[in-house]
């Protein structure tokens, strides 16, 4: 870590949003920031209304808002065209009786209609909770029935996976026909008249293009993503309108958007980042976003960057591994000269990631971290800053980030510890619903907010990630709690025990390894572990199954009978085990 053995790729352009950065931070103030939307003159505060109908307003009415495709589908919007389809989904809500406060979850893939369903939640002043589609039934219901949830607009595929007899407060299922969508002819349900399900098609399309939006307080419920942690089910993280502030600041600063750029972001709603920064950042500095529905494949991802002329892309690592994978010819087949800057989050970014796209793309790739509970980016890189490959970069202005140790102490340069921030900021979670006590954990160091992860700050003030400091694990840039896997995989007959860790893996940063022991009667073998992994698959999701198992006669416990996932990974890196002292036997 000396100073001169520290790899620098330099800045190549001068202009950016942000200028200089130590001056940036010196002059900010968030007032300043507060004071570019409307309502800091009217009052009236709704974050969909700043995001999409103040443009339609104002000039941008028939710009491009979204270019949306998908192997079958490829469509684009404008502002105005927008804040109708926005407006006919609050509609449709609103008739069914829903309003300000309500929970209203959306589960469906990335289509057109998902993105009016969540502006038309927001401008109803109720609460949006996106799933990712790859959630199975338990995944659906332990997020619906913990959040109270009223409603949820889903496909009628999906809608199988969702036990509503289970939810006694879930009045609502709203059936959309993503694959028809403006073919189904006008007012004609695709539902039988006794179904107790609503018709999205048949509801919009009778819905009005003008509503009434719901104005609310800056602390009003916005939307509420459900994120893993190491122990209990999934929690529901809370956040605000007033995070819009820093949503389109850092828009304007680290995704540096300006009025003429074509952004993609290629993260899906259910993840924050495709939220933040696949609906509100983009829209809230009035910018052109792309949407590509379907799978990830190398080619169609270059197709869409070529198609659409991508100026600002924002990514993850895993994917952008996978693209390295894919090898330096498959770039070359398109033309990728649009681009202008290229960003990174979820995980780690390998710096080997960051030379070979800088060498390839012609571009560097700024990494920034952030997380789901702190709404919003935190420590970035910036087209004004060197790079310094591995590291996520300095504090946005405005916020002050440290490490400091389990006392609250600030620890100097170089030493490992809590990467901490100072709280409050304008996106920061204001509650895990239902839990106000998990909510204390990360404020439990008075004046500073905990994130859990591990990091220390070089001598320049940039800092550099060193991992989880809980038992989380991040597999493609996803958050997945151990506990949630090892409690559906205990719900298997064979199962009597089950421990889970992360396993380092080149491609998805970590992999899931199960180690279980099983119940007396059953023998290990490659059919059960098929059997396990297809359990966890259909009954929790695709990316929480194990993708490694390993059959143990007995798991290490502490004496209080918690299994210990410290020791699972030492024997996994064959490391030493450390401190055994309170294991069972
Ligand atoms: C936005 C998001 C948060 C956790 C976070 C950290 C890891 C995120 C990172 C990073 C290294 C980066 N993480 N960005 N690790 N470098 N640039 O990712 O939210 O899904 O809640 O995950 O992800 O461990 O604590 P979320």
């Amino acid at each position: 870590m000396e100073k001169d053995t520290v790899e620098i790729i330099g800045v190549e352009t001068q202009h950016s949003n942000l200028g200089d950065y130590e001056e940036a931070r010196r002059e900010f103030n968030w007032m300043d920031e507060e004071k570019r939307f409307s309502w800091h003159a009217t009052g009236r505060v709704n974050l969909a209304f700043e995001a999409i109908d103040r443009h339609a307003q104002s000039g941008l009415g028939d710009k491009i808002a979204l270019h949306y495709s998908d192997p079958e589908r490829s469509e684009s919007y404008t502002f105005e065209q927008l804040r109708q389809e926005s407006n006919r989904a609050a509609n449709m809500l609103r008739s069914l009786g829903i309003g300000k406060g309500d929970r209203v979850f959306i589960f469906m893939p990335r289509t057109p209609e998902l993105y009016f369903t969540l502006l038309g939640v927001i401008k109803i002043g109720a609460i949006a909770g996106p799933l990712f589609e790859a959630f199975m039934e338990t995944a659906v219901r332990d997020r619906l029935k913990d959040s109270g949830a009223v409603a949820i607009v889903t496909t009628p595929k999906l809608a199988e996976r969702i036990p509503a007899h289970e939810l006694p407060e879930l009045k609502h299922v709203i059936l959309v026909d993503t694959s028809t969508s403006g073919e189904t002819a006008e007012g004609e349900s695709m539902l039988p008249e006794d179904s107790p399900f609503a018709d999205f098609n048949k509801l919009m399309s009778e819905a009005s293009t003008e509503t009434e939006i719901q104005w609310v307080d800056r602390e009003d419920g916005l939307i509420l993503h459900y994120t893993s942690g190491s122990t209990g089910k999934p929690k529901g993280v809370y956040h605000v309108h007033g995070a819009m502030i820093q949503h389109a600041y850092t828009g304007r600063v680290v995704l540096d958007l300006r009025d003429d750029d074509v952004y993609w972001c290629t993260a899906d709603p259910g993840w924050v980042t495709g939220t933040s920064y696949g609906i509100f950042a983009p829209w809230l500095n009035g910018v052109t976003n792309v949407i590509r529905g379907g799978r990830f494949s190398p080619q169609d991802w270059y197709e869409t960057l070529q198609r659409y002329k991508v100026t600002v892309w924002y990514s993850a690592p895993t994917a952008f591994r996978m693209l390295m994978g894919a090898g330096d010819e498959s770039v070359k087949a398109y033309d990728l000269s649009s681009l202008r800057h290229v960003l990174s989050v979820g995980e780690p970014l390998n710096p080997e990631v960051i030379r070979w796209g800088h060498r390839v793309y012609g571009q560097r790739i700024h990494d920034t971290w952030w997380m789901t509970e702190t709404g919003a980016q935190l420590i970035c890189n910036y087209p004004s800053m060197e790079l310094r490959p591995g590291s996520m970069g300095k504090p946005i202005p405005g916020i002050e980030a440290a490490i400091i140790d389990d006392q609250g102490n600030v620890l100097p340069p170089l030493r490992m510890g809590n990467l901490a921030i100072r709280t409050p900021w304008p996106s920061i979670m204001r509650k895990i619903w239902n839990n106000p006590a998990k909510f204390e954990e990360y404020t439990r160091i008075e004046g500073w907010y905990i994130s859990g992860d591990s990091a220390y700050m070089d001598e320049d003030g940039y800092f550099w990630f060193q991992g989880r400091i809980d038992d989380v694990i991040n597999t493609s840039g996803e958050r997945v709690g151990p506990f949630e896997v090892e409690s559906k995989l205990v719900e298997h007959p064979a199962i009597a025990e089950a421990g889970v860790i992360g396993k380092p893996d080149p491609v998805r940063g970590e992999v899931i390894k199960a180690f279980i022991s099983l119940r007396e009667g059953y023998e290990a073998s490659d059919e059960l572990k098929a059997e396990i992994t297809k359990f966890v698959k259909d009954g929790l999701s695709a990316h929480a199954a194990p993708r490694e198992i390993e059959f143990k006669d007995k798991l290490p416990k502490t004496r209080s009978g918690k299994i210990m996932r410290r020791v699972l990974k030492a024997w996994e890196l064959k490391l030493p085990a450390g401190d055994l002292s309170t294991i069972e036997d």
